[in-house]
């Protein structure tokens, strides 16, 4: 049988920590012994999960309130890390968003913006500033959340999917320029999961969002911190490049299975 690798005493740093998936990673990690740099813009969300963390375990938290479309504040964040935090082993970089789902020829530019910046900025910023530690410790993974959307695209999906296919690629790049090195690179991209993801596309409008997981049963963040977990938890010499995970209930990004 298959030996997983240990995330013992592994510094694991997850953006978008503050909510949905990335706060189910943070759990699951925990759990298994890492020490986590949670990041995310609502520091008072933070300290509310590693507050939840602790209550049972003497976990390692190390909170980081930061926007990732500020290149400049990453940068400064990730050079000023503690010593005893610098040495990132894992980086799962998920902070992202969906804004709107407006036709593209009546989409509004704010929105574009913010998920550009995020989606595919923030990404790269984490991304660029953490990696040269990992090749220089010749040890690293890489997992970047991305997305079904990055596969099919939707009516209205115009912009959000654009970023999933970039982070897609940027996956795929990544993994071509670390060839050579043992730094790993995942991308994990899931269909729907129930977070509070739809209310942010929907701009707090919660009647909205909850429709879209009316009638069906969504993957739970939890469902997909246990594939990063997989991934990241595989013998050292194995990379799993995508995953590719869907609830039961829908077969592509518009074809679901709702019961009433
Ligand atoms: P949530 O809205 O529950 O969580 C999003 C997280 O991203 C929050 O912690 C938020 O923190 C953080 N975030 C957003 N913008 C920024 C920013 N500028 N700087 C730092 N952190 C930021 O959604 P999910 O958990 O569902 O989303 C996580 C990832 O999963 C996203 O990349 C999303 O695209 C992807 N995804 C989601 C799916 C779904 O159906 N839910 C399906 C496929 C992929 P804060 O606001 O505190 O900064
Ligand atoms: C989130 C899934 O289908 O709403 O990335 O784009 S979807």
């Amino acid at each position: 049988m298959t030996k997983m690798l240990s995330v013992q005493n592994q510094i694991v740093l997850i953006t978008g920590a503050s909510s949905g998936i990335g706060a189910a990673c943070a759990k699951v990690f925990a759990n298994a012994g890492a020490k986590l740099i949670l990041v995310a813009r609502r520091l008072k969300r933070l300290q509310e999960l590693a507050d939840e963390v602790s209550k049972n375990l003497a976990a390692d938290i190390y909170l980081l309130q930061l926007d990732v479309r500020d290149r400049t504040a990453v940068e400064s964040a990730i050079s000023s890390l503690p010593p005893s935090w610098s040495e990132i082993d894992i980086l799962i970089n998920n902070a992202g968003l969906s804004r709107g789902l407006d036709k593209l020829h009546e989409g509004d530019f704010q929105d574009w913006e913010e998920m550009i910046d995020t989606n595919i900025k923030g990404l790269l910023y984490l991304t660029r500033y953490v990696v040269p530690g990992m090749v220089k410790r010749d040890r690293g993974h890489v997992v970047n959340i991305g997305s079904i959307a990055g596969h099919q695209i939707y009516p209205g999906g115009n912009v959000y999917c654009g970023t999933k296919a970039a982070v897609r690629a940027i996956s795929e790049g990544l993994k071509q320029d670390l060839l050579g090195t043992p730094i790993r690179v995942s991308s994990v991209d899931p269909g729907m999961v129930e977070t509070e993801f739809s209310e942010v596309r929907f701009h707090g409008d919660s009647d909205r969002a909850n429709k879209v997981y009316q009638g069906l049963k969504p993957l739970t963040p939890d469902d997909v911190a246990d594939v990063i977990f997989f991934c990241v938890t595989r013998p050292s010499h194995v990379n799993i490049n995508e995953v590719v995970l869907m609830p039961v209930d829908q077969a592509s990004t518009i074809l679901v299975n709702r019961r009433n």
